[in-house]
């Protein structure tokens, strides 16, 4: 028995010096300790050690098993401490290595000249209010003074969606809402979508976006609207700016004028970029029409207004050079990211 439990321990060493990896010491521990192990297959023979003998042997057999598992537990952390160097050294960082460049998004041109115009309107007072893209008749016609036989109430110019809901044609019924809540007084700016049924091209597209201005005050009158726009056109495209009023007509206006900067390019000489006109149409305005004030229950004995509506991406392709529209909607990112 002495003998017996001798080679098994001996085996058990051998086996344990021989191993290379942790599986292989584990497997070890199975073979040699486990329930089917050399060892209990020894336990299952002490049925026939004489009784006097059988604790002497018990104990020789759990020292045997201690010995073993000592052994065992040495080889293991042993390595296991090999296993972790190896991995320490195998993962160690090259900081000299170039870093994995990051890609960055670029600010799209019609939002970079959004909020350029926000912050010129939010510095002289303005609020910005934003509406719905869908529009009750009301509010983006009639409540604007433009009659039921006007060109853009025709389906060839608007979309509607059923009887007297449409996608609005301009930002007006934004300030429609505004004035309607009875809080004077107001200067405010309207950004956002509108649509209009229009074949894509260079300059046109069903769905693109405005400012409209609003200011709604006691004796408000044409020379702050000229004032206004001038220090707008100046710090939109440069202290030289110079501005020009020509007569004009929309429906929810009077008097009503369309605004020309001289050109940012030639200074007002005429050029390429402005078709040798020297100047460059920028933006529609006017004071708002009395029956427009009356309608939304201002008083226009009490009230006067000026509006005016400048369209987003105009003011991107003149700012950024661009010379098509649809470059705008292409979402090319070697396009956009040249801003
Ligand atoms: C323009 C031109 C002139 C305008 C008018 C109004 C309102 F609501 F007061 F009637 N909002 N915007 C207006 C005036 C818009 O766009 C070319």
């Amino acid at each position: 028995m002495k003998d017996k439990l001798n080679q098994i321990k001996e085996e058990a060493l051998r086996q344990i010096r021989e191993s290379k990896t942790l599986e292989q010491l584990n497997e070890v521990r199975v073979s040699q300790l486990g329930k089917k192990g050399a060892l209990t297959e020894l336990l299952k023979g002490m049925k026939d050690v004489s009784p006097e003998d059988r604790p002497k042997i018990g104990q020789l057999v759990n020292e045997t098993r201690s010995e073993i598992e000592k052994v065992l537990e040495d080889a293991k952390k042993k390595m296991e401490a090999i296993v972790l160097e190896a991995r320490l050294s195998k993962e160690t960082i090259d900081v000299t290595l170039p870093a994995k460049s990051m890609k960055v998004g670029n600010m799209h041109p019609n939002t970079r000249a959004l909020e350029e115009v926000e912050k010129i309107f939010i510095g002289m007072g303005y609020e910005v209010v934003e509406g719905p893209e869908i529009e009750k008749d009301y509010y983006n016609f009639e409540a604007l003074n433009i009659p039921a036989d006007h060109p853009a109430k025709d389906e060839q110019d608007t979309f509607y969606i059923s009887g007297d809901i449409l996608l609005r044609t301009q930002t007006s019924s934004t300030q429609v809402h505004e004035m309607e809540k009875g809080k004077l007084p107001i200067r405010m700016i309207a950004p956002g979508r509108v649509f209009r049924a229009d074949e894509v091209d260079a300059t046109h597209s069903p769905s693109f976006h405005q400012i409209e201005g609003l200011v709604i005050d006691k004796h408000i009158t044409f020379a702050d609207l000229k004032g206004t726009l001038a220090v707008f056109a100046k710090e939109l495209f440069g202290e030289d700016t110079k501005v020009k009023f020509r007569p004009h007509h929309f429906p929810f206006t009077e008097p009503s004028a369309e605004m020309d900067v001289s050109c940012f390019k030639c200074g007002g000489k005429g050029c390429r970029f402005c078709k040798g006109e020297g100047w460059i149409e920028i933006l529609g305005c006017g004071m708002v029409h009395p029956h427009v004030l009356e309608m939304s229950n201002i008083d226009p004995n009490e009230y006067t207004g000026f509006a005016f509506g400048v369209g987003l991406e105009r003011i991107a392709l003149l700012k950024y050079e661009i010379d098509d529209l649809r470059l705008l909607y292409e979402n090319d990112v070697r396009f956009l990211r040249q801003f």
